[in-house]
Formats: C-alpha cells, structure tokens, sequence
C-alpha cells in the first residue's frame, strides 16, 4: 500500500530471524540503518548493518542476508523507485537513490508477517515508482498547535505510505507558529492563542529546523505556508502598521474565515513579505514557499492581485517557487508558481488557463482530499461544508480527470490537507487520517490501471495490524472488513 506498479510472487519465503545482517555501502548506508530500526521496532530484533565483504558475526554466514544497493537500479525507476526481490536467502532492494530505498523500505515493512519462525516476507520481484512527484500531506498548525514530537510522528505516518511533502500551514487567523527575528511579536503575542481557549505555540528557528531534518531523512520535503493577504489576524494583532487604519485588532479563537487582511496599499506590507518569506526561505532546503493567498474576502480583485503579483516576485527573489491556493491564479503568474486547487467543481477556468500557460497544478478536491471533513453523519470530529467523505470517495477519483480542460502534463501531483479547526490532539489527527491518507496516498501514487476499489478494500483491511502495532487510532471504517 500503495499497490505497486509491477508484482511477480515466485513462491519462496524469506524469513527474518536472530542471524539475518543488513548488507549495504556507500549512499545505501544510512538508509541500511533506518531500516535496522524499522525491523527492530516490529520485530524486536537488532540486526547488524555491514559492508559486503566485512566480516560476519562469529564468522559464521549469516542465516539469510538484506541487501540494499543504491545506483544500479533501472533508469525507468526514477529517483523514488525501487525493486524488491526476495528468495528463501536473499531479499535485495535496489533503486538508483536513497529516496527510492527508503520507499522500498516502507513496502518491506509492511510485507513482515509474524510466524512460528520469525517474521516472513513473501518471496518474488516488485518493481515499483510513483504516478506523481508531488504527493503531500497538509497539516493545519495554526488553527491548533502541534508540538515537534506530534510532527514528527505525523512525518512517521506519512512515510509508511510513501508521502513525499509535508505542507506546514504555519500561520492563520488564529495564531502565527514560526519564529520571525525581524518581527519577534508575531510569534510572541501571534503565537499564544488558537482556537478555543488553549495557548497555542510556535516552532523557535531552531525546532523548525529539526522538523525540516526529520522529514528529510524520510526524503520528505518541507513545504511551509504563510497565507497572505488574506488570513493574517494573528499578524495584524501584533503588529498595528500591517493594518491600514493602524489599529491592531484583537485576537481571535473563532473558527470564521475571510475577515482579514494585510494592508495592499501600505509599502511596509511588502517590507514585511520580504522579511518573513526571506526567513522562511532561509530555513527551508526545499524548492517551494507557499504563499497562501485564499479567502481575501475584504479586497477588490485588483488589489488581490497587486498583492499577489508582490508576494511571487518576493519569494522568486528568494530563490523559491511560489505556490498559492488557487485563487492565485486570478492574478498574473510566475511562470514557477504552482497552483493547488481545493474547490469541489470539475471546472475552474483559471486553473485550467494556469495550465496551458505551464503552471503546475497540486490537486487538493475538498470533496476528496480534505482529511478534515467528517467521514459520515456520526463522526465526532470533522467538518462538513465539502460533504462527507468516506474511504470510497476518498479513493474512487483521477487527480487527471477531475478539472475539466486541465492539461494532464501540468498535474504535479495531490495533496492532502487537514485543517484544524476541530482538533487539537495528535490522536484525532490520526483518527481523521487513517484510513483515508492510504487512500489519498494510493491515488497519488500507483498507476491508474491498478487502482481498483475492491482490491483495495482488502488491502486496507490488511494494514490494520501495522496500525495497532504502532498505536495508530484509526477510524473503523464501515466499508472496509477489519480483522479481529
Ligand atoms: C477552507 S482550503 C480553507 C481553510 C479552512 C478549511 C476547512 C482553504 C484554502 N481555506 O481556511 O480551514 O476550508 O475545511
């Protein structure tokens, strides 16, 4: 899960047991040793990790070998696939990046099968690569915060199904989550509410940046937001010169939307865009900022778009690409911005003109992908203005086929959001994900010729024993036949 693009079972088993070595050098190294710390996390065995040739324990040959070998792969595999091969001795994955081994790894965790003898695999030859670059989880700190130890299990999760970017929805409304140095307040004052009555939070530069390393060894890129114009309460309210009647609003815990703006005809505004998205790019390996840009519901279209215009020059001028929710695309376009659409139409003609001018697109249908809307009537969390999404409805859609006149070669990929207005712990946030990330992630990844509802039903239901062991507070999907 995602089903892989190429599956050829030849019968063996190979057995993971007390004298199986990891075998890897060079590049494949430390992803050997992430993987040693999945199989002792599952399987409670400490197995070493060597250098072909290097000596064995004992001297002994070890009872059956792990081999993981980056740069010989075949090209068609691009830097994220892999092949995996297993036989009764050996279980090879090879990919020509680590990026690729480590998704391997992910698949190779969730073949472990406990037995009599130890934890099986089932033998034969996988050769597996993603439909899309870009498949992302979004996760909504703003609205509630979430400390570093919830991120970075958020960036566990997200891996297992072979997720590559995380969108961090750092600032709203309701509280602003990164630490500005130019603009200390922002965080200070900013910082310390959210929605409802709890105290908020934000990331120092130095948690942020452990955040970014974390997900980075999972070869998952940080894609953090700043949405502007629109809301930026928790700005305003901390510093009176971004508004333009220079009066600081108060705060706000409510859960309304589009009541707030920074000041388009105010050149500190700019300043202000520069030195926050200045930071931010500093603080960021990855190749996007996302400027927001949805909901400006108090600005004229024209003033939407100067602001808009401003925002993509500042960050192409720090050497990012912009990408904005896709009201952006009403304004004039970098030819690097993306543009991630999160309407529940199949038409959007300045979407679709975004992409015949080349503009990549993200997909994030809400009626699809927002994790936070209820799953039906009777969930207890969740919103509910996009529809009810089930794990069918999450499933059953082509991010190519859902916008109408979107040139397929412009679709970068998918993501999924969750907002959180109406969660504040990391349990909820798994309640809302799990199952319908695998979903999302499965659509995002396989090709569409495997894609299959019923298929996937069953595959679904079989991730449930990964999930108990790691704690996961998954949503028991009606649809889906759980085992006991
Ligand atoms: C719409 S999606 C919003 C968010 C809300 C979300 C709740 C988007 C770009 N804006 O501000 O949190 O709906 O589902």
């Amino acid at each position: 899960m995602p089903r892989p693009v190429e599956v050829v079972p030849n019968g063996d088993t190979f057995t993971v047991a007390p004298g199986v070595e990891i075998h890897a050098h060079g590049e494949a190294m430390e992803v050997a040793r992430y993987l040693a710390g999945v199989l002792r996390s599952v399987t409670g065995l400490e197995m070493p990790v060597r250098a072909p040739g290097g000596e064995s324990a004992g001297g002994n040959a070890p009872a059956g070998l792990i081999r993981l070998v980056a740069g010989t792969a075949d090209a068609r595999l691009g830097l994220e696939g892999y092949a995996l091969s297993a036989t009764e001795s050996d279980l090879t994955i090879s990919a020509l990046a680590p990026a690729g081994l480590v998704r391997g790894v992910q698949t190779l965790r969730q073949l472990l099968t406990p037995g009599p003898t130890g934890w099986t695999v089932p033998g034969g030859h996988i050769r597996d690569y993603p439909r899309f670059p870009y498949r992302g989880l979004m996760l909504d700190v703003a609205r509630h915060f979430f400390p570093v130890p919830a991120v970075r299990r958020v960036i566990d999760l997200a891996a297992l199904y072979k997720i590559n970017h995380l969108h961090l929805h750092l600032t709203d409304d309701q509280g602003w989550r990164i630490a500005i140095d130019k603009w200390p307040r922002l965080a200070s004052y900013g910082g310390a509410t959210e929605v409802g009555c709890g105290p908020g939070g934000f990331y120092t530069k130095a948690e942020y940046r452990e955040i970014v390393e974390y997900a980075a060894r999972h070869f998952i890129t940080v894609v953090p937001e700043v949405d502007i114009p629109g809301h930026t309460n928790a700005a305003l309210a901390s510093y009176p010169e971004l508004t333009c009647d220079g009066v600081a609003p108060p705060r706000y815990t409510g859960v309304e939307v589009g009541f707030s703006s920074l000041c388009v005809g105010k050149e500190i505004t700019y300043r202000f865009l520069d030195d926050v998205f200045g930071e931010l790019a500093e603080l960021t390996p990855g190749p996007y900022l996302h400027i927001g840009g949805d909901e400006a519901k108090t600005l004229s279209s024209d003033e939407y778009a100067v602001i808009v215009e401003r925002a993509q020059e500042i960050v192409a001028a720090h050497g990012k690409a912009p990408i904005g929710w896709h009201e952006i695309a009403a304004a004039k376009l970098l030819p690097a911005s993306l543009v991630q659409y999160w309407g529940v139409e199949h038409v959007a003609e300045q979407v679709a003109a975004a992409s015949a001018s080349g503009n990549p697109v993200i997909m994030s249908p809400a009626n699809r992908t927002y994790l936070d809307m209820k799953y039906d009537e009777a969930s207890p969390l969740g919103l509910s203005w996009a529809g009810h999404i089930d794990v069918r409805t999450a499933y059953e859609w082509d991010p190519l086929a859902f916008l109408s006149g979107v040139d397929p070669g412009s679709v970068a990929g998918v993501e999924a959001p969750l907002w959180t207005e109406t969660v504040s712990e990391i349990a909820e946030v798994e309640y809302l994900a799990f199952p319908r990330l695998a979903a999302i992630a499965e659509v995002a990844w396989s090709p569409a010729a495997v894609q299959d509802w019923t298929d996937f039903a069953g595959r679904l239901a079989g991730q449930a024993r990964l999930w108990r062991a790691l704690g996961i507070r998954f949503f028991p999907a009606p649809e889906i036949r759980w085992p006991a």
